[in-house]
């Protein structure tokens, strides 16, 4: 395996070119399907992008295993070793609705531990990626750890359906904090939360939804555990509460 910085730069060279292929295909129509419901899309947009990152990971690193959105890669049921875990686009209603507020991210774990963890806002051009060898960069800057703020100090991202259900009291928290945002991409979230520009999200995440997000918290000491401050399971679903320390105790006594 080569070494971390030289990944670095190469997995930014794989955003740089599928965000140029995804910004010349999505000037034709879409071709979108349904999955679970009119509300959980998958376009040939996300599954064009899953399979060229595919391609570029099989290429780089081939003893490696893929977890994927769309099944291009492998059926990973245990994390040793090279687990590479990707959401080749995340936000897909967002991209079909608004053309905007979407993300590729991608995420590489060996033995379980957080290696390298990338988050591509794709309209605004800008990767968010590295790891706790490196630190946390875009093509501009490093980013420093957010301040420590509580609950009340600051602005709470939350998934809509977790909120209309009033789940973990997340009407209660809503109240407690200084407002709530709604943006629809879990990945879009954690950049938000990343620049100190929220202090906190939650919602229901699948691994890939999670896992370059929380390579990226912890190396900016953010917490990233279930919503009852337990540790997620990276292989399956979880409710993910993304935070400061501060707002993670706030949360953890109010749903108690
Ligand atoms: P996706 O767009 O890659 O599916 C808001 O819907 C956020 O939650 C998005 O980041 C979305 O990722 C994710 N999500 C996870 N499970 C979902 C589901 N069953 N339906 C829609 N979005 C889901
Ligand atoms: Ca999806
Ligand atoms: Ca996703
Ligand atoms: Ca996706």
């Amino acid at each position: 395996m080569k070494k971390v910085q030289e990944t670095d730069r190469v997995i930014r060279g794989w955003l740089e070119e599928v965000r140029m292929d995804v910004l010349k295909e999505m000037q034709d129509p879409l071709a979108i399907s349904e999955k679970s419901s009119r509300k959980d899309l998958v376009t040939n947009i996300d599954k064009s992008n899953e399979k060229k990152l595919v391609n570029f990971i099989r290429q780089f690193d081939p003893e490696a295993r893929i977890l994927g959105e769309e099944g291009s890669g492998d059926v990973v049921q245990d994390m040793k070793g090279h687990v590479w875990i990707i959401d080749p686009l995340d936000g897909t209603l967002n991209f079909v609705k608004q053309r905007d507020n979407f993300a590729i991210m991608i995420a590489l774990y060996i033995d379980g531990k957080g290696i390298l963890g990338y988050i591509m806002d794709v309209m605004h051009d800008i990767i968010y990626g590295g790891g706790p060898e490196i630190g946390v960069f875009t093509d501009t800057q490093k980013l420093r750890t957010p301040d420590n703020l509580t609950l009340r100090e600051g602005l709470l991202g939350v998934s809509g359906p977790m909120l209309v259900h009033d789940r973990y009291h997340l009407q209660a928290i809503d109240e407690a904090s200084s407002g709530v945002r709604i943006i629809g991409s879990a990945g879009i979230e954690f950049i938000q939360v990343l620049t100190g520009k929220q202090n906190g999200y939650i919602s229901h995440l699948m691994p890939w939804d999670f896992a370059a997000g929380k390579i990226l918290s912890e190396t900016l000491e953010l917490s990233v555990t279930k919503v009852d401050g337990t540790p997620v399971d990276m292989l399956s679903s979880n409710d993910v509460l993304v935070s400061t320390r501060n707002t993670q105790k706030d949360i953890i006594n109010m749903i108690r």
